[in-house]
Order: structure tokens, then C-alpha cells, then sequence
């Protein structure tokens, strides 16, 4: 499909100048229109693969990925012989990633705790660790092994009893050597050949050879979106980490920030998809013009130059009067990943706190968090940053509580359970109080 060539002109715009309709219509997301065919085929999948377990799933992948594939499982010596294929150079790299992200997982390991709530009422708060999760790795137009560490040091950390990796092979059946190292150093054994929905279907409702998990984690395309989402639905099937959208960049500059820096992010988001959506605020003209010209400049150099292309189609470079205006803007827009490139960056990043992920000052790319600075890369897309945080360690876990009374507890308690029941017209809540005191002690 020949690109439509891009106009970066067309798509710079004053904010103030604009009507709110205006305003409004700029941050909105590129639509996500799943087709009805999307869920359509999605559910046909989901069914065919509970009634026919493997046979599906192993049908799906030779029809969709490898037309050899005879087994669905990748086995430990066959992903030992693949990940020797690796340079030392690239492991090198996915170790270092690894070390950091784990840093920063570590950190965040839950605590228990214990509460005394009146004398002889103590309550728990405890953490366990889901027992089975699912991580599923996107194929497709590029190979993820930071996604792998991002979903498999949390897993590792939080000591899930068994963690199943799920990716779409290549046509002959494998799985990239990176990718496959980094399931390595996360210590997971468990990795099988298949993705579409018939990964996640085979995740949620397990098969003969792929016991089912609680807890399914991962990006993916529609349709395994629409599959996730399916099977969140369905109280026999899995949870899901969180809704996973095209990715997305704010920046905020001022004068002081350096426009070729300022570019290279925001193509480095734009290169992800053409539905990925980038945005710049800044408070001169002359500072967007001339970050236009670094983007028309490196682009030339991309690769990806296409992709990027169609997602600046639906980008835009906006100049704002004032920082204060750019922070009101990115908190009503609630970006997944937002980079401060202004003088006094950390002071206005306290303001900044409907956002994925922040970046800040000249030194902090976006991309140094997709890769290596030890944040996690899952992050809520959509909008959802307003109300839903990053990926982390805990998404690993759940939380639950636990309760012990003694009995002079309890008669400190009974008047106010007795009356509450009373108020509620549960007079069986109130009896299951008092006939405990009722008996001598
Ligand atoms: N920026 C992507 C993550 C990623 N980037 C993976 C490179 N590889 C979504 O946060
Ligand atoms: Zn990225």
C-alpha cells in the first residue's frame, strides 16, 4: 500500500487558537474499531479449541505461522540448542536488562501485615503469589525480548509455581534465540509454539499438552486482544493483565530542550505501528519548526520510515502559552509514556501524575524504559494511565485477608455488629454474634 506522503506542517497546530471541539477531536485516539469479524472469528476460535483441544491449536498455528509444526511444545534441549545460536553481544545486552528490571521489581515486593484493630481483633493483610500465569510474546513485524523480560522477571520474582510462555513461531517452527535467552534468565521451562487467539485460548482453558493458568499477561494484535478479552469474561476462563493499546508519546518542551533529541523520540514511538500516536507540546514555534525538520531528516534513515509516517499522519506538534497550559493538556490526555524536556524538569514532573510512565530530562529517551532502565514496559494505553498503573510485581500476586477474634474481642465488637445487622434486617448476622456470647465461657 503506497504511504500518502506526510505533511508535518498539516499537523502542527496552536492551542489556544483552536476551537475546544478542536481541542478535544486532537487528543483523540486514532479509533479502535474491533470489527465484528475480529470478535466473530475470535469466538469461533475459543470454541473450536475447548472442544478439540491441541488438534486446534496446532491446526491454527500450521495454518497461520509454520505448516510443518508437529509439536506445540518447545523442549529444553531444542531451546538450548537454539539460544547457543546467540551472539555473546546480544546476551550480554539481555543480561544487563535483565539485572535492572529485576532491581526495580525487587523493590517492590508487598509486605505482609497485621493489625490490631481493638483488643483481641487482629487483622492480616497477606500477598500470594499467583500459582499459574500465562506471558504471551507477540510475533509479527518485530521480535520482543524485552517484552519476555518485562513479563518474566516480575513472574520469576514473585515466585508463580508454573510460568507458561506463548509465542508464534516462524515458519519453520521457532522461536527467536533472544527471545527464547531471555525466557532462559527468567527461569521459565515452559514454552510452547502458538499465538492468535488459539494461544490464548489454549492459556485460559488449557489442552491436553497446555494446563490452563489463572492470569494471562501480554500485548498482542486485536485479535488477541479480543481473545484476552473474551476469556476475562468468562468465569471459567483467565484473568488479564490489562487492556493493551497502540503505543503512545507526550513530550512536553520548552526552548531549552534539543529538537533533534526531542524527534528521535517521537519517532521512536511512531515506528512502533501506524495506529501509534505521538504528541509534542512546546511553547515556541520556532522550536517545532524546528523539530519538524529533525523528524523529515531522520526519517530518511529509518527503516520502519513507513510505519512512522502513518502514525505522524495522526500525531500532532501543538504549540502551548505556557507549561502550565502543556501540564493541564497531558493530564487530561493521560499518556502512556510522557517525556519532560523542559529547564526545570523534575519540578514539573511532580505535577505530571496521569501518566504510564514519565522520562525525564535530556538524558532519559523513552526508549531507555522499553529496554533497560529497569522500568516495566507494559503500561496502560488508551486514556487508561488516568486510572490504571504500569505493569509491576504485584500484578503477580493477589491480596487477600484474614481475621481472628478472641472472645473479649468479639464483646467489644457485638454491640456494633448486633445493631449493624439490626439496621440491615439480617438478624442471623446479628444471632451468629450473640449466641457465641450467649454460652458460658
Ligand atoms: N514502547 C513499547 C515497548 C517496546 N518498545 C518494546 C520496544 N520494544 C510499548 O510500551
Ligand atoms: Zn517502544
Amino acid at each position: 500500500m503506497p504511504v500518502p506522503a506526510l505533511d508535518l506542517q498539516q499537523r502542527t497546530f496552536n492551542w489556544s487558537q483552536l476551537t475546544t471541539a478542536e481541542q478535544m477531536a486532537l487528543l483523540q485516539r486514532p479509533a479502535q474499531v474491533v470489527q465484528n469479524d475480529v470478535q466473530a472469528i475470535v469466538a469461533d476460535i475459543l470454541t473450536k479449541v475447548r472442544q478439540q483441544g491441541d488438534a486446534a491449536v496446532l491446526a491454527y498455528t500450521r495454518q497461520f505461522d509454520c505448516p510443518q509444526l508437529d509439536d506445540l511444545r518447545y523442549d529444553s534441549t531444542a531451546i538450548a540448542a537454539r539460544v547457543a545460536t546467540l551472539d555473546d553481544t546480544s546476551k550480554a545486552a539481555i543480561a544487563q536488562a535483565y539485572d535492572t528490571i529485576r532491581a526495580f521489581h525487587q523493590a517492590q515486593q508487598p509486605q505482609n501485615l497485621q493489625v490490631t484493630t481493638v483488643p483481641g481483633v487482629t487483622c492480616e493483610l497477606r500477598y500470594a503469589a499467583l500459582d499459574a500465569v500465562g506471558l504471551y510474546i507477540p510475533g509479527g513485524t518485530a521480535v520482543l525480548p524485552s517484552t519476555a523480560l518485562m513479563l518474566g522477571v516480575p513472574a520469576q520474582l514473585a515466585g508463580c509455581n508454573r510460568v507458561v510462555l506463548v509465542s508464534p513461531p516462524d515458519t519453520n517452527g521457532e522461536l527467536a534465540p533472544a527471545l527464547l535467552y531471555a525466557a532462559q534468565l527468567c527461569g521459565i521451562t515452559e514454552v510452547y509454539r502458538c499465538g492468535g487467539a488459539q494461544a490464548i485460548a489454549a492459556l485460559a482453558y488449557g489442552t491436553d499438552s497446555i494446563a490452563p493458568v489463572r492470569k494471562i499477561f501480554g500485548p498482542g494484535n486485536s485479535f488477541v486482544t479480543a481473545a484476552k478479552q473474551a476469556v476475562a469474561q468468562d468465569p471459567n476462563g483467565a484473568a488479564i493483565d490489562m487492556p493493551a493499546g497502540p503505543s503512545e508519546l507526550l513530550v512536553i518542551a520548552d526552548a531549552q530542550a534539543n529538537p533533534a533529541f526531542v524527534a528521535a523520540d517521537l519517532l521512536s514511538q511512531a515506528e512502533h505501528g501506524a495506529d501509534s500516536q505521538v504528541l509534542l507540546l512546546a511553547t515556541e514555534a520556532s522550536f517545532i519548526a524546528r523539530v519538524r525538520a529533525q523528524i523529515e531528516l531522520q526519517l530518511e534513515q529509518l527503516p520502519r520510515a513507513d510505519i512512522a509516517r502513518q502514525a505522524l499522519a495522526n500525531s500532532a506538534l501543538i504549540e502551548v502559552e505556557s507549561l502550565q497550559q502543556a501540564v493541564a493538556i497531558s493530564q487530561a490526555y493521560a499518556p502512556e509514556h510522557l517525556s519532560v524536556q523542559t529547564e526545570q524538569a523534575d519540578q514539573l514532573a511532580e505535577q505530571l501524575t496521569l501518566a504510564g510512565s514519565l522520562f525525564i530530562g535530556p538524558y532519559t529517551p523513552e526508549a531507555g524504559g522499553d529496554y533497560a532502565t529497569g522500568t516495566n514496559h507494559v503500561l496502560p494505553t488508551y486514556g487508561m494511565a488516568a486510572t490504571y498503573g504500569s505493569l509491576g510485581l504485584l500484578d503477580f500476586y493477589r491480596r487477600y485477608t484474614s481475621q481472628k477474634v478472641t472472645r473479649s474481642g468479639l464483646q467489644q465488637l457485638a454491640p456494633a455488629i448486633t445493631q449493624l445487622a439490626t439496621l440491615e434486617g439480617l438478624d442471623a448476622h446479628a444471632r451468629a454474634v450473640t449466641i457465641r456470647l450467649e454460652e458460658s465461657s
